[in-house]
C-alpha cells in the first residue's frame, strides 16, 4: 500500500490518536489548556509527522474523517478532565476543513453535545491562510461559533499574511505567536523588539496571548516582563498521550 491506502488503513483500525501539550498560564504557572495534535504511529511505517500526513489528507479528502477524529477523541478526553481541573481544550482546523463550512459545524456540535463539554472549555486554532480569501461562509461560521461562546485563536500568528485587519475583522479570542519567533530570541533583538510589539497590540484590542515554542527559562522570563498570558513548549512539557497528559493534570491540581 501507499500512504493513502495506509493512512485509509489507519483510520479504519482506529490507530490515530490525540496528544496534549499543556499551555500553561504565565504568571500562576497553572494549566490552563491542552493543545490537542494528532498522532500517527504506523505498524509498518512507524511515526509519521503530521506535517507529512496532514497536506495528504488535504489532498485525498481524509482531512474531513480525522478533522471528525480530533474533535470526538479530544472533547470526550476534556469533558472527562474537567473534574480535575477545568481547562480547556485547543484543537486545529486548517483552511481545507473549512471548505463544508455546514459540516464542519455539525461535527464540532456533535462532538461537544456527544461529550457534554461546556462550549466555553474549546478553543480552535485556525491560521491566518483561512482569513485570507475567506468566503463569507467562513465568517458566519466563526460568528457562529463565537456566539456559542467557543473560543477563536489564530495560530502561527506572524508567520503568514499576517493582516492586522484580520484582528478587527475576526472575532479571535487569542494569537498564537509562532515558534520562530523564540528560538534565538536571547541573540536576537529585531524578534525581542517584534515579540513585544505583538504582545503590547494584541493586549490593545483585547486579544490575549500565547508563545508557542518556549523552551527556556529565559523564555518564560522575556515573555513575562512582556507581560505575555500564557506559554507553551519544552520548557513545560512536550506533546503527552493521553494518560500521561491526565498524570500531569493531577499532579499539577491544587487542593481545595
Ligand atoms: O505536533 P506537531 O509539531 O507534530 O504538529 C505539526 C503540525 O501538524 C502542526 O502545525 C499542527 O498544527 C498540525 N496538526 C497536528 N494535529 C492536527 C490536527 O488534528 N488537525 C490539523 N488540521 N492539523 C494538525
Ligand atoms: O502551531 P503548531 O500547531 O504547528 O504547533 C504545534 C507543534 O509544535 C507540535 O508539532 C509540537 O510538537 C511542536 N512544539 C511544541 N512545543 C515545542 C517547543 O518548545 N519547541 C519546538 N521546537 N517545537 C515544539
Ligand atoms: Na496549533
Amino acid at each position: 500500500l501507499d500512504l493513502d491506502g495506509r493512512l485509509r488503513q489507519a483510520i479504519s483500525n482506529n490507530i490515530i490518536e490525540i496528544h496534549y501539550q499543556p499551555i500553561f498560564d504565565l504568571e500562576t504557572n497553572q494549566i490552563v489548556a491542552a493543545e490537542a495534535l494528532m498522532r500517527w504511529n504506523d505498524d509498518k511505517l512507524g511515526f509519521i509527522s503530521p506535517e507529512e500526513f496532514i497536506p495528504l489528507a488535504e489532498k485525498n479528502g481524509l482531512i474531513h474523517k480525522l478533522g471528525e477524529i480530533a474533535i470526538t477523541q479530544a472533547c470526550h478526553q476534556a469533558a472527562r478532565w474537567q473534574s480535575i481541573m477545568p481547562i480547556k481544550i485547543s484543537i486545529n482546523f486548517s483552511s481545507v476543513q473549512f471548505r463544508y463550512c455546514e459540516k464542519l459545524l455539525a461535527q464540532i456540535q456533535q462532538g461537544l453535545e456527544s461529550s457534554g463539554l461546556p462550549a466555553n472549555r474549546l478553543d480552535i486554532e485556525v491560521t491566518e491562510s483561512l482569513l485570507f480569501n475567506h468566503t463569507q461562509d467562513v465568517i458566519t461560521l466563526l460568528n457562529n461559533l463565537r456566539k456559542q461562546g467557543v473560543e477563536l485563536t489564530i495560530d502561527d500568528f506572524g508567520t503568514g499574511y499576517s493582516a492586522l485587519s484580520y484582528l478587527q475583522k475576526f472575532p479571535f479570542d487569542k494569537l498564537k505567536i509562532d515558534r520562530s519567533f523564540l528560538i534565538d530570541i536571547d541573540q536576537n533583538e529585531p524578534n525581542r523588539e517584534l515579540v513585544g510589539a505583538i504582545i503590547a497590540m494584541a493586549k490593545a484590542l483585547n486579544i490575549h496571548v500565547v508563545a508557542e515554542g518556549v523552551e527556556t527559562r529565559w523564555h518564560t522570563d522575556f515573555l513575562l516582563e512582556k507581560e505575555c498570558d500564557y506559554g507553551q513548549g519544552y520548557y513545560f512539557s512536550k506533546p503527552l498521550p493521553a494518560d500521561l497528559f491526565e498524570q500531569l493534570l493531577s499532579k499539577a491540581r491544587v487542593p481545595q
